[in-house]
């Protein structure tokens, strides 16, 4: 597949309007659209490799109808069927080493933080109340509608972010999978209509783009803004294991804070939500 092409067996005017969808967008500078790979995270990265780690990446968005190797983090599978999700990971170039200090750590920042927040801003303007499981989980209605899988690579001296992202757009209850870590629905589900997925696409693209383009303090307010575990006490596990408490805000550094009365405070930055209760006392789910 050549770069702007779309997939032969999409209905025309959907070809069109992913055309139209990706060339228009300021975050993404070419485009490679597929009708069906193994993941679009895996082929992104071989891309780098291929290119020697040419900045020149910057903005390249890779997308597919259907992965028949999705992955989500720890190597869990992302499951899809063909046509009914958006299935995509932007490629970017980080400028390691030209900016302060101060620059890397709003890079940082912005690579683990904006893609959620940027999906929960792209679902409001359909009027579709989403909120942020940290790290990157988007849920409506309290069920994972998108994930996000973040990735670093070197090649040549250049680092790269993989921001792969996958979100259910028209399956119905049967084609997703049924067994999962967190209750699964598509927006088909939740609104009760099929979406215009170009559309969509078109709304993240912009999306991501404002978020990026956000200072570290507007960042965090909206990040704080947007997690629906804030004030309830949540289950986490962690590469030191699994504790509870009650999560208190994201931290300057982009870490959930917990706090459990009868443990130090914890600062999670590499760690997964397991369950939440309502209130802020675990006695009263
Ligand atoms: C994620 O991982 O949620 C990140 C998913 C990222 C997928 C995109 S698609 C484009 C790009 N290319 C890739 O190969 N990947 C990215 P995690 O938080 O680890 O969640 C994975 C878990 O979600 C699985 O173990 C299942 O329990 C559940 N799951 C799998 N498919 C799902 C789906 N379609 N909808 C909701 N939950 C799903």
């Amino acid at each position: 597949m050549s770069v702007g092409d779309a997939p032969a067996n999409l209905a025309e005017a959907e070809r069109e309007e992913f055309k139209a969808a990706l060339a228009g967008a300021d975050a993404v500078t070419r485009y490679y659209h597929f009708e069906e790979i193994p993941s679009t995270s895996d082929w992104a990265r071989d891309l780098v490799r291929r290119s020697s780690g040419s900045a020149k990446l910057h903005g390249t968005l890779v997308i597919s109808e259907n992965q028949t190797r999705g992955r989500g983090r720890l190597n869990r599978r992302w499951e899809s069927v063909t046509g009914k999700s958006l299935l995509f990971t932007l490629i970017r170039y980080n400028a390691d080493g030209i900016g302060s200090a101060m620059d890397e750590r709003s890079e940082r920042l912005k690579n683990a933080l904006v893609p959620g927040l940027a999906l929960c801003g792209a679902l409001r303007q359909i009027s579709l109340e989403a909120r942020l499981k940290y790290p990157n989980d988007v849920l409506v209605n309290n069920h994972k509608v998108a994930g996000v899988l973040v990735e670093q690579m070197s090649c040549n001296n250049s680092t790269f972010t993989l921001v792969g992202i996958g979100i259910n757009v028209n399956q119905v209850q049967e084609d997703l999978p049924a067994e999962t870590r967190w209750p699964a629905t598509s927006l088909r589900i939740v609104t009760g209509s099929v979406l215009n997925r170009p559309r969509l696409l078109q709304e993240i693209l912009q999306s991501l783009q404002s978020c990026y383009n956000l200072t570290v303090d507007d960042l965090l307010r909206w990040v704080n803004r947007d997690c629906c575990l804030l004030g309830k006490w949540v289950r986490v596990d962690t590469t030191h294991g699994i504790f509870e408490g009650i999560a208190e805000r994201i931290d300057e550094g982009g870490g959930l804070v917990v706090r459990n009365p009868a443990l130090p405070i914890q600062h999670v930055h590499m760690g997964e939500v397991l369950n939440v209760w309502m209130k802020s006392d675990r006695s009263s789910p």
